[in-house]
């Protein structure tokens, strides 16, 4: 059903450098959620925390070299769950390759996510319009994908107070966010009570990130013999 749907949507420029790519993971969405699965059992789903103390109603996990944590001391990225003071879990090499497919997709060659934060969205929860300007690679995209009951994605402009349009994210969509639109204020409104075979009444949504540029190399000198 939600193929049939996804079919007849086509891909689409939501923003400057923003592609929306109906669909594009609906052949391993299944696999994905139990990756997910896997993940959370050794590095569990919690409600985080912003610097000043409110609790984030989506709950987050992390998979990859770096994870996004937040807390009293701050927003930023963590080698190590603060939880368990263990790795991430290894990222599954289906969720690198489809980041990078998908990247490659809207034309960003070379896409290499050194972080997939997964956000758990019960119904009811929220995403506040944010910026997410953690990462020192503002170069590289961002890679979106959506599973699970859909959500109304609210994305604006560099402002806040800049006007927002509205996009419906369903199971298997995948955003790719680069350029300008990388930069720009978004948020998801509240998650409406609905079921989807594979989630029950959630919404999982992961987002690929790159933290840290590549290291350059030494520029070779030619010194006089
Ligand atoms: C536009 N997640 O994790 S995905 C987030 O559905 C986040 O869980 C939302 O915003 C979610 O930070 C929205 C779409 C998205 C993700 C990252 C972006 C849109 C973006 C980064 C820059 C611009
Ligand atoms: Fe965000």
């Amino acid at each position: 059903m939600n193929d049939l749907l996804s079919s007849l949507r086509r891909p689409e420029r939501i923003g400057p450098d923003a592609m929306l790519l109906p669909g594009f993971a609906l052949e391993e969405a299944e696999s994905l959620i139990k990756q997910i699965m896997l993940i959370a059992r050794e590095a569990p789903f919690r409600r985080l925390h912003t610097p000043g103390g409110r609790a984030l109603s989506a709950e987050m996990t992390n998979c990859g070299i770096l994870g996004w944590h937040s807390d009293r001391a701050g927003y930023r990225y963590e080698s190590s769950d603060p939880l368990s003071g263990k790795p991430w879990p290894v990222m599954p090499p289906l969720f690198r390759r489809l980041a990078q497919r998908a990247a490659q997709h809207a034309g960003h060659t070379g896409f290499d996510p050194q972080a997939c934060l997964i956000n758990r969205y019960a119904t009811g929860a929220r995403m506040g319009l944010h910026q997410d300007r953690d990462e020192e690679a503002l170069d590289a995209p961002i890679v979106s994908v959506s599973l699970g009951v859909p959500a109304k994605f609210l994305f604006g402009g560099m402002h806040r107070s800049d006007l927002t349009q509205s996009f419906t994210l369903e199971h298997g969509d995948v955003v790719v966010w680069g350029g300008a639109s990388r930069l720009f204020y978004h948020g998801v409104a509240p998650i409406k009570a609905a079921m989807h075979s594979l989630t029950g009444a959630l919404r999982y949504n992961l987002t690929f990130r790159r933290i840290r540029h590549a290291i350059r190399p030494m520029p070779k000198v030619d010194l006089p013999s």
